[in-house]
């Protein structure tokens, strides 16, 4: 079985499901030598990044995912809703250190208008027209598409509209429908999902696809969320990058029992260089992952780190280490110290 299978990765041919499955049972080492092998091919030594600030303006939430412990209608004791004009303030703060992207994604709040929503984005457009806005997931397309008597694409013109640039990876968690069923009943669906990125593909905008992973999914429900990515990009070609986000546990009602290890994370981050071979790039999240798995991961596959975020709530309610993102120079010292070339990059790695 596995002989076919390396001559498989030998030969760059396409995996399927039982062939991504059967990689894990390969070490680390040999699964890391073929991904790394793509990475150089793809990307050389770099190690992209950008200046961006991530900004999650309210964490109220009429969805009750179970692993979520920045909504307010979970574990947080924190209900917000930021104004415009804090926003604004934020954003001026971050334009002054010169970032190039906001990344903005909210919680799915029924008590404020879609003019609130909107309007964020046309203010900072209008007043930094230099700045990327990446902003709304899925997840928030399909609650304000459905919360406002929208079709998709509707919703997805009022988006482009009103001055978002690209879409974020984000509520994509695990398309297994079971798993889904079980970790967030309620939220978009996983066909609609990938039907919202399709049809923000069509209208030529880029975007960006994220996979939850290391609570209660098997191995093949990672494979399988892969390659349904896989099977869109190959009509689209609109995702710039996969981001295989390592699960943090706290503060959550999500009870997983078992403790996941770097190996496995590691080799996931590997087998999904391996399975999308239609991906550009593959960003270890260094807030889910730490920076030091982040580094590592550069020599397994991935190509990316994300950005200096700034702030950062969402994963640092569960227990991530990143509330107060990272400096350039940090950055810049983590991928020179472990040989890489650091690579400044724009929203869409042009
Ligand atoms: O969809 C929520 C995840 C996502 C937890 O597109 C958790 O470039 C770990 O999508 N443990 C939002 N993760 C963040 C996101 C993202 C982040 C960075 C880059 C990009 C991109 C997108 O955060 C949610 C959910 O999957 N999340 N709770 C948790 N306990």
């Amino acid at each position: 079985m596995h002989n076919s299978l390396i001559e498989k990765l030998e030969n760059n041919e396409r995996l399927n499901l039982e062939d991504g499955t059967n990689l894990y049972d390969l070490d680390i080492y040999t699964i890391g030598k073929y991904a790394d092998k793509i990475r150089r091919k793809l990307n050389g030594n770099k190690v992209f990044y950008n200046l961006n600030r991530h900004i999650n303006p309210t964490n109220i939430c009429k969805d009750v995912c179970k692993f979520c412990a920045y909504s307010a209608s979970r574990k947080n004791p924190n209900p917000y809703t930021m104004s415009h004009e804090d926003i604004l303030e934020v954003v001026d703060k971050e334009d002054k250190k010169g970032i190039s992207e906001v990344h903005i994604v909210s919680a799915h709040n029924d008590k404020v208008s879609l003019d609130w929503y909107m309007g964020i984005f046309r203010k900072i457009k209008d007043k930094y027209p230099h700045i990327h806005i990446k902003a709304l997931s899925a997840a928030e397309v399909d609650f304000l598409a459905h919360h406002n008597g929208y079709s998709y694409s509707e919703m997805l013109d009022i988006m482009i509209e009103n001055g978002v640039d690209s879409m974020p990876g984000g509520g994509a968690e695990i398309f297994d429908e079971k798993v889904r069923n079980h970790i967030c009943k309620g939220k978009v669906s996983s066909e609609n999902w990938l039907e919202i990125h399709k049809l923000w593909h069509q209208k030529n905008k880029k975007s960006t696809a994220t996979m939850l992973f290391g609570h209660v999914e098997e191995r093949t429900h990672r494979i399988d969320h892969m390659i349904r990515l896989r099977e869109i990009q190959d009509k689209t070609n609109g995702f710039t990058a996969f981001i295989p986000l390592v699960y943090q546990r706290y503060n959550n009602y999500l009870k997983v029992k078992t403790y996941f290890t770097g190996v496995e994370a590691l080799k996931t981050i590997a087998i999904s260089r391996l399975m999308l071979d239609n991906f550009p790039h593959i960003k270890a999240y260094w807030v889910t992952s730490t920076i030091n798995l982040a580094i590592l991961a550069q020599e397994f596959g991935a190509d990316d780190l994300d950005g200096t975020i700034s702030k950062e709530t969402i994963q640092s309610s569960a227990g991530a280490k990143s509330a107060n993102g990272m400096s350039l120079e940090e950055i810049n010292n983590h991928i020179i110290g472990a040989g890489f070339e650091p690579t400044q990059r724009d929203s869409l790695y042009s």
